[in-house]
């Protein structure tokens, strides 16, 4: 198995730590290089990292890897409202991956926008009630979602793309979290 991503992308480095203890093969692509971009456009018309090659089977997209290796690997899968929770995480994801683009194209993402304006809700809103939900221990076992969620807050910090002050039990997430051996193996911090 050969899994095609960026070593910071909170997306590939969530099926990284799925796969901690898999055999497989990471393929680090820089998707704007013009070599590596070849790679992804050959692999992948979406465009998007991370996609997984097993045998001759190129599966595209983070959530469809996880039900291809969770079936694959016979993992247990998530409750209804686990799904529901890697929603949200997907949710917030997907808005703040849009807004670096709008800041690495140029725009000020700052503006009262209306595009600017919905992610910055979607955001604020979303990573209010994750912080509900941290605070309750729905993220206290170390699944897909878990695991999701601290490959977003990690990538946030990271790129300084909003603050995590007002969110203690987020907070204390990360902190419980940190040290796992796989965690820290795939901290873009060591790489880049
Ligand atoms: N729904 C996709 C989202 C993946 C995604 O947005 N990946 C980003 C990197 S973190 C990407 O490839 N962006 C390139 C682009 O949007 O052109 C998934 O879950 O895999």
């Amino acid at each position: 198995m050969k899994l095609f991503g960026s070593i910071p992308s909170p997306y590939v480095r969530r099926i990284r730590l799925l796969l901690a203890d898999k055999h497989y093969e990471f393929v680090n692509l820089n998707i704007f290089s013009d070599e590596d971009r070849a790679t992804l456009v050959r692999l992948n018309p979406t465009r998007k990292i991370p996609m997984l090659l097993d045998g001759d089977q190129v599966i595209f997209d983070s959530g469809l890897i996880y039900r291809y290796l969770s079936d694959k690997f016979a993992m247990e899968p998530l409750s209804w409202p686990q799904e529901n929770h890697l929603m949200l995480i997907n949710a917030a994801n997907d808005s703040l991956v849009e807004l670096l683009l709008c800041t690495r194209s140029g725009f000020d993402i700052a503006e009262d926008k209306l595009f600017f304006n919905l992610q910055r809700e979607r955001v604020a809103e979303v990573l209010a009630v994750l912080d509900q939900l941290a605070e309750q221990g729905q993220f206290s076992d170390w699944n897909y979602a878990a695991i999701s969620l601290y490959c977003l807050l990690d990538w946030i910090e990271f790129r300084q793309l909003w603050s995590l002050e007002p969110f203690s039990a987020l907070q204390d997430f990360i902190r419980v979290n940190h040290d796992r051996p796989a965690v820290q193996s795939s901290d873009p911090r060591h790489s880049v």
